[in-house]
């Protein structure tokens, strides 16, 4: 493996609710997930995240686990209904105690705390007024970011204002596989523009609380044009727009892209300067590359997806493209220029169906290969200017992966659910030796 540069954030990632458990516990409050996940039907498996990995009682084993990896960084994510139960009001203490707790001992393990505010657990109470989909939610939101910041922003050293805005408004209020299932295809722009919003008021609330640096983690894919007619053209054109630019370019500064189902009645003078804020930190989640070509006729969406041929697959069935990563940081290095703030990997990683052997060992080779291809792709992009500054493994436990519930495990570290007995695997080994060198 090459050097990288000093300095290099080397870190792991998980989210509240994918890990949490204890829903009920301290006076949090319901969430749209906790909502979803009890509906039956949902989740594939029928699981639900009330007790997840248990992280919430459990967090300084955890932390252990984090201190044994010798990351520098940890991000994690709040839980909104922990800090205002009914996603209003003033901060409810025993939630943010929570985080406390594990800031404090991240801290004492020698490990930078990263945290995100919204990795998709609205407070059910705000999605009963209209969720998203309401502008009246990005106010609550740099409320919410102001209430937690006054608590941590001493001690946390990044921060991330949202999580993949746009899965979780594809997904959520596109095509309803996610919390809180609505099926509105285009007309879910709102939640895209009033997530971005919040984003932007929950900067200036930051800001006004911490001078730690202000991030966002947003999910890309390079589009792989299948087919070559105008139309196939077209549809990926459409895609990128839609996956890869409405969620950066305004934040960048370049107002919005010509994205399908964008709604100028939705925009109000002023929130364009509101979007731009600022921010320290670009967080790219990547995972895999997208096929698509022009639809078929009659198709509700401009675009088809298609599968990739040619690439190793996970068991999500996603293609394993480490190319993908060097493209997409180079293309944005190359559409953002001098606007690019350093960029870090928030997330990266693959499911594999790992098993304990008889001794209980964990052996996980293709996510070492998977890891090792990511990581050498990063450091291509660092070598040819992206201004690259860390990398986060995606994650450091097996978890509660939302509608697929407990049947893909993304872990470094195997979590057997029943006993909640945590086993390192091959790769937790393989990402220590690398973070060490
Ligand atoms: O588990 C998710 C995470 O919550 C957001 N990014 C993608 C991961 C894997 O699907």
């Amino acid at each position: 493996m090459p050097d990288f540069p000093a300095g290099f954030r080397w870190g792991v990632s998980t989210s509240a609710y994918q890990i949490e458990g204890a829903t009920t516990v301290d006076g949090r409050g319901p969430s749209i997930w906790d909502t979803f996940a009890h509906e039956p039907g949902r989740i594939v498996d029928g699981s639900t995240g009330d007790e997840a990995c248990d992280h919430y009682h459990r967090h300084a084993e955890d932390t252990a686990l984090l201190a044994g990896l010798g990351v520098s960084a940890y991000r994690f994510s709040v839980a909104w209904p922990r800090v205002q139960p009914t996603g209003a009001g003033p901060a409810h203490a025993a939630g943010l105690d929570f985080y406390d707790r594990l800031v404090d001992g991240l801290l004492a393990a020698g490990v930078d705390p990263v945290a995100t505010l919204f990795h998709w657990d609205l407070p059910q109470a705000l999605e009963d007024a209209g969720g998203w989909l309401n502008r009246d939610t990005a106010a609550r939101f740099a409320e919410y970011a102001d209430l937690t910041a006054a608590r941590l922003g001493d001690r946390v050293k990044l921060w991330i204002t949202l999580n993949e805005p746009f899965i979780h408004m594809s997904l959520g209020h596109g095509i309803g596989t996610h919390a809180p299932g609505r099926m509105l295809l285009f007309d879910a722009f709102p939640v895209a523009h009033h997530q971005l919003l919040g984003h932007g008021l929950a900067v200036a609330a930051l800001r006004a609380r911490t001078a730690s640096p202000v991030a966002i983690a947003n999910n890309y894919s390079p589009v792989r044009q299948v087919g070559d007619t105008d139309a196939d053209r077209a549809a990926a054109q459409a895609y990128d727009a839609l996956h890869n630019l409405l969620f950066t370019d305004p934040l960048l500064g370049r107002g919005y892209p010509d994205a399908p189902g964008l709604d100028p009645a939705v925009i109000h003078d002023g929130d364009l300067d509101v979007l731009a804020a600022p921010i320290d930190v670009l967080g790219v989640n990547y995972y895999n590359p997208t096929g698509i070509r022009a639809p078929e006729e009659g198709s509700p969406l401009p675009f088809e997806m298609v599968p990739l041929d040619g690439y190793p697959r996970t068991a999500f069935d996603w293609p394993v493209a480490p190319d993908g990563l060097r493209e997409l940081l180079l293309q944005l290095h190359d559409r953002y220029g001098d606007a690019l703030p350093p960029v870090q990997v928030t997330e990266s990683g693959c499911a594999y169906d790992d098993v304990p052997d008889a001794q209980g060992r964990v052996d996980d080779p293709d996510r070492i290969a998977y890891l090792d291809g990511h990581v050498r792709a990063v450091h291509e992009a660092i070598t040819a200017g992206v201004p690259v500054t860390g990398y986060f493994v995606w994650s450091l436990l097996d978890n509660w992966e939302w509608a697929e519930g407990f049947t893909k495990r993304f872990g470094l570290v195997h979590v057997d659910y029943p006993t909640q007995r945590r086993t390192p695997k091959s790769s937790y080994a393989w990402f220590r030796d690398l973070v060490r060198r």
